[in-house]
């Protein structure tokens, strides 16, 4: 093939013309060649396109040539236009290896490079790729990123290595956050007060933990430090607690490394971060040892969550955790209790007084009972609905003054399914219905539903 085919020949079959870039380059090139005892010889991918050009290699434009590597007395450019290389590649020792100017329209045969590629990587799920080459060549790379939503744990990059596998841990993306708000310092190391300091003046403040998911992501992002991460926990008279929020450390949060916490004396906790032993693990230590400080940034901002809910920070974004009594996503819906037993109040002899100041029978309502003359309340006087929709206790009774209980009782089971039974308040009824049942032979639970 002249050199124009025979290029043309490598780019179709494989990647390009060979390409020399150092002198073992080209001894191990011919190494592999198989030899020739005359010419034809073998087509290399350097070239020029005039007499006094620069040769100048296929592909990347490189104009390296090495200073041995020139046969004897070449390039000669013995017919003015021999613009493209031949290598020797034969049992001559003086031209073994070396190179010849010669005719583009000669022929010979070419040679080729594939490039060392990688199968086309993982796309992680609710994730993307974007590679340097979509061919995945020798040392290209693809990053990986996250969906909106998802965090990214491991690497972001893999690149393909020369044994034709991606290099780096495979990336994954995990349901997280919108961002991740974290920042660490290890220079200068610390005690933990003036971490805390140092927090407190540049972010919100130290870290706090508050799912797995946090210390696998704080433990992928930190660099291994020796001395390790202080962490946003400090014994506060004697407990264990989050100095961020000042609430407690609950025993389901905790994580503390096999045998810690271990000292009365260590008040501090920090996080063995990339430790090969509990790694991410917690240890309690003395507050005056210098070691990293991580904080991170508040993502609740005033009014974040109404004024019926609590900001809860979470990775990058918060949630709002609603009050007791009132009700998610938004938190303005409120908690409303059972009132069936409205419509089967009687008139008389029991009244009742409600206030509602967040909604008709709901969390906070108040109902005050009393019993007309000759009558008296058996039972509460108030009753309010709760947070968790439940009536604090059962419906009150009015007795009539001087009769036995039993014939005015007004049964309430407080909850959601209300079973209100009424019961007359003649004893003379009472004992009909007794009657009534024993000769029924059947079971009742309860008396009459209806009142005179
Ligand atoms: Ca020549
Ligand atoms: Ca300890």
């Amino acid at each position: 093939m002249n050199w124009t085919d025979a290029r043309a020949w490598c780019q179709n079959v494989y990647t390009d013309m060979v390409v020399i870039q150092s002198q073992v380059e080209n001894d191990y090139l011919v190494s592999l060649l198989p030899n020739k005892t005359q010419a034809p010889y073998y087509w290399i991918g350097i070239t020029k396109i005039h007499k006094n050009d620069n040769w100048t290699w296929v592909g990347d434009n490189s104009t390296w040539i090495s200073d041995q590597v020139w046969a004897y007395n070449e390039p000669n450019n013995n017919h003015s236009n021999e613009f493209c290389v031949e290598l020797y590649v034969n049992n001559d020792v003086k031209k073994r290896g070396k190179w010849n100017d010669e005719k583009c329209s000669s022929q010979k045969y070419p040679v080729c490079y594939q490039v060392v590629g990688c199968p086309p990587p993982f796309r992680p799920l609710y994730g993307h790729l974007n590679c340097s080459d979509q061919r995945y060549a020798f040392n290209s790379t693809c990053r990986v990123g996250c969906s909106s939503g998802f965090l990214l744990l491991r690497s972001a990059e893999v690149t393909c290595s020369s044994d034709g596998n991606w290099h780096g841990l495979r990336p994954i993306c995990i349901r997280g956050a919108h961002a991740w708000t974290y920042h660490y310092s290890i220079n200068p190391l610390r005690s933990w007060n003036s971490a805390q300091k140092w927090c407190q003046q540049h972010y919100t403040d130290m870290v706090a933990i508050q799912n797995q998911g946090e210390i696998t992501y704080l433990n992928w992002m930190l660099p291994f430090n020796p001395s390790y991460y202080w962490i946003g926990i400090r014994k506060v008279a004697g407990v264990w607690t989050w100095v961020g929020t000042n609430r407690s450390l609950m025993p389901e949060a905790e994580n503390w490394a096999v045998g810690e916490p271990n000292n009365a004396y260590e008040d501090c906790v920090e996080m063995y971060i990339k430790r090969d032993k509990d790694m991410a693990k917690w240890n309690d230590a003395t507050c005056r040892k210098k070691k990293g400080t991580v904080c991170y940034t508040a993502s609740c901002l005033e009014g974040s969550c109404g004024i019926h809910a609590d900001c809860v920070e979470t990775i990058g974004n918060f949630t709002c955790k609603c009050h007791p009594g009132f009700l998610s996503p938004s938190c303005e819906e409120v908690v409303q209790c059972e009132a069936g037993w409205l419509a089967g109040l009687p008139a008389s002899p029991l009244s009742l007084n409600c206030s509602h100041p967040l909604g008709n029978f709901s969390f906070g309502t108040l109902c005050r009972f009393s019993c007309e003359g000759g009558y008296s309340l058996n039972g509460t006087e108030e009753l309010h609905c709760s947070s968790n929709g439940l009536w604090s206790s059962a419906l009150p009774t009015c007795a009539e003054e001087g009769m036995p209980l039993w014939s005015a009782a007004l049964l309430y089971s407080a909850g959601t399914a209300s079973s209100l039974v009424l019961l007359l308040s003649a004893v003379g009824l009472g004992l009909l219905a007794a009657k009534r049942r024993r000769k029924n032979g059947k079971k009742h639970d309860c008396l009459l539903t209806t009142y005179t």
